[in-house]
């Protein structure tokens, strides 16, 4: 398990912390070309300063830290987010699906620890890339694929698309455009469920480049000043669009902005869903105690383009294979097969099941109608009289 540093308003500067890396980009260079990057989140896989991070490349514990249906249910929901994440890639190039569509391949344990820490009347929210958080919390993969293709039978009612999947019954509030814009509207959800008294508390993810954003600073300082039941999780994949962290700030060590407003912060290795489930356990714990927001920082990648129109060209491919080499479902396998939680057969069998899954998703969306005309106009405003609308 990587080493916990939960950071209770500090009070001195963690510069000791910071990353040696370049902070700025040379004169003259575009965000986008192929300078060789440093390695923007995590060292090295098989470097010593990995070891000491807690990123080492074999992830598998000596003992297992969970039950073994803990096990079997992260690795069913990853290799779920990842196989309907492939198939959609495919029929993107196909292009049975069109926009925008971004994947969330290699980010998967970011989700599936959360999903086992937090309790069902929870409430989730994030932005764009945002096939997987409602897929791990049980909304239908028909239901998605459907929105992909802007099928009718969509979560969305195929008025969405990719970067808008909905589903209320799952507590899932979006899939939102808008980079940052999500986290004032966790904060507010948070603040409902305060007021309301319900002990549900909000989680809210966002990307590095996100937190760049006026609107967090504002949402963290009144989340903070009100103790919201709220956990904001920047899932730091090293790039916003081809920008890489370092890049953009001189403030790389991304949880340490949780500080400013007396925010518990911590850094997350979350290619380790172990690690991911224990922050987001005791963040929750401590959302639900009256003690307020925790801003968790998930140190991750994307194996995938920023969107699909992205061939990443400003990344290596040594750096890429780095990250895979830590692949969190791999681990997983590798957990339950080396502690005999499970057997090849019976992932075999899992992974049947989840193509089934996926094949039956794609056919339900091709077999489904568009929107019709007059769709154009429901869904606008919740307010059936609201006063603005004229003919
Ligand atoms: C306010 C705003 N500015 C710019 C954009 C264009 N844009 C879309 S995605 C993106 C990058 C965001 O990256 P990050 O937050 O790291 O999330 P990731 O894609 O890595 O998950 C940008 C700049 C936008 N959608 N919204
Ligand atoms: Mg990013």
């Amino acid at each position: 398990m990587a080493e916990t540093k939960v950071k209770a308003a500090p009070k001195a500067s963690n510069s000791t912390n910071k990353s040696s890396a370049p902070k700025a980009a040379p004169k003259g260079k575009a965000a986008t070309d192929t300078v060789k990057q440093p390695d923007p989140v995590l060292p090295p896989a098989n470097s010593e300063a990995a070891a000491a991070t807690g990123a080492p490349k074999a992830t598998t514990p000596a003992q297992p830290e969970f039950p073994k249906e803990t096990y079997l249910q992260w690795y069913e929901q990853m290799q779920l987010m990842r196989k309907f994440e492939e198939k959609a890639g495919q029929l993107y190039g196909q292009q049975k699906i069109k926009g925008f569509c971004h994947l969330y391949i290699g980010q998967e344990a970011c989700v599936a620890g959360a999903v086992s820490a937090l309790t069902k009347g929870d409430k989730w929210i994030t932005a764009y890339r945002d096939h997987a958080h409602p897929l791990a919390l049980g909304t239908s993969p028909n239901a998605i694929m459907a929105e992909l293709f802007a099928k009718a039978t969509g979560c969305s009612k195929g008025k969405g698309g990719s970067m808008h999947i909905f589903d209320k019954e799952v507590n899932f509030i979006g899939g939102h455009g808008i980079v940052g814009g999500q986290v004032p509207l966790g904060a507010g959800i948070a603040f409902a469920e305060k007021y309301n008294k319900t002990g549900n508390l909000c989680i809210c993810y966002m990307g590095d480049g996100a937190v760049r954003q006026g609107a967090l600073h504002e949402a963290f300082n009144m989340a903070m000043l009100w103790k919201l039941p709220v956990i904001f999780v920047v899932e730091n994949n090293g790039y916003a669009m081809g920008t890489s962290v370092q890049r953009t700030s001189n403030v790389t060590e991304l949880y340490t902005l949780g500080e400013g407003y007396d925010m518990p912060s911590e850094p997350v290795n979350a290619m380790n869903v172990e690690d991911v489930h224990n922050a987001v356990a005791r963040a929750a714990e401590r959302a639900r105690a009256g003690e307020g927001p925790t801003f968790l920082e998930f140190k991750t990648y994307r194996y995938k383009g920023h969107s699909m129109s992205d061939p990443a060209k400003y990344r290596t491919k040594e750096e890429l294979e780095d990250y895979r080499s830590r692949d969190s479902i791999e681990a997983v396998r590798h957990t339950i097969l080396t502690h005999n939680m499970g057997t090849e057969e019976e992932l075999t069998a899992i992974d049947e099941k989840i193509k089934a899954q996926v094949q039956e998703s794609v056919e339900f969306a091709e077999n489904s109608p568009y929107p019709t005309a007059d769709e154009l106009y429901k869904d606008v405003y919740v307010q059936q009289d609201y006063p603005y609308i004229r003919d």
